[in-house]
């Protein structure tokens, strides 16, 4: 997850029982590592966490896939959005969203450090 919002993942660790400790990640900061673009995303009906919904990427000439997953393991969680790394690109060719009613939505460029809101149509 990225507790500060700044684009770069952190981790937060709770134990069973015991305490909880944050990593948080300062390296973006640094300007050492790549941009990204964060997409949170608003399903409809009732699944507006929209859960199950996926996003492909084409970065450069590639192809980048992101899934939005209610947990990540046993009491884990994820982000509930998108987190889509660009490394030194600086822009999102195209992004499609593929919601679990089958819909897509489609658009592009997106520039890298973005953080978009995106609805079901
Ligand atoms: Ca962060």
């Amino acid at each position: 997850m990225d507790i500060d919002d700044d684009g770069d993942l952190d981790i937060v660790q709770v134990r069973r029982g015991g305490s909880i400790h944050v990593y948080r990640n300062d390296f973006a900061s640094t300007g050492s590592s790549g941009s990204s673009v964060l997409v949170r995303l608003v399903g409809k009906g009732g699944n507006t966490s929209a859960a199950g919904a996926w996003a492909t990427a084409q970065i450069a000439g590639k192809t980048m896939v992101r899934h939005l997953v209610a947990n990540t393991g046993y009491g884990g969680s994820g982000l509930w959005r998108l987190h889509l790394g660009l490394g030194k690109s600086s822009q999102i060719d195209q992004l499609v969203v593929h919601w679990p009613s089958g819909k897509t939505s489609s658009f592009g460029p997106v520039a890298a450090g973005s953080k978009l809101v995106v609805t079901e149509p």
